[in-house]
């Protein structure tokens, strides 16, 4: 891209979001079979040094409320150009979440560290899937910088 290209874009078009549900903060600490042994801070890095390789800015949010997380969805709609959400146990249950997503006009990709699919009957139901353009499961911290290659795919309009 040339400066001049640059200066056109319109705002928050290298902008994504990165979101993240319940007890992911505690990554690294417990059920490394399960989640690996890289703390949220460490899959975070990686996400952003691979925005960073395409030109975009990555902005991250963690919490374990619910309403937050919409909150964020609401703040990203105009704002930022597509959504990468691991929502936690949250993507099993939260119409709310599921609702917010519905009304943003950007790409979202849904991201799993374990594939959900393969674990507890609970765990097979996902309210974020009907409205994601993607899913992302079951390859642990790789997912994350892959997430947002993917995305980057997503958003390049010559792709
Ligand atoms: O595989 C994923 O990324 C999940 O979204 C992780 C959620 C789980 O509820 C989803 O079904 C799949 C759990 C978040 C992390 O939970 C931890 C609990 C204890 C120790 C470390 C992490």
């Amino acid at each position: 891209m040339n400066p001049s290209q640059a200066s056109q874009e319109v705002p928050g078009t290298r902008r994504i979001s990165l979101l993240s549900g319940p007890n992911l903060n505690l990554l690294g600490e417990r059920q490394p079979e399960v989640y690996g042994h890289r703390s949220l801070a460490d899959l975070v890095a990686a996400a952003e040094d691979e925005a960073t390789r395409h030109d975009l800015t990555l902005e991250h949010l963690q919490s374990n409320h619910e309403g937050d997380l919409v909150e964020a969805i609401h703040a990203a709609r105009g704002a930022v150009a597509g959504v990468i959400i691991n929502a936690g146990a949250f993507t099993h249950y939260s119409w709310a979440i599921h609702d917010a997503l519905a009304s943003f006009e950007g790409p979202v990709i849904e991201l799993h560290i374990s594939n959900p699919a393969a674990r507890e009957e609970f765990r097979r139901q996902s309210v974020v899937g009907p409205v994601a353009t993607a899913v992302i499961a079951g390859l642990g911290a790789q997912g994350y910088p892959l997430a947002v290659r993917a995305m980057a795919g997503l958003l390049d309009p010559t792709g």
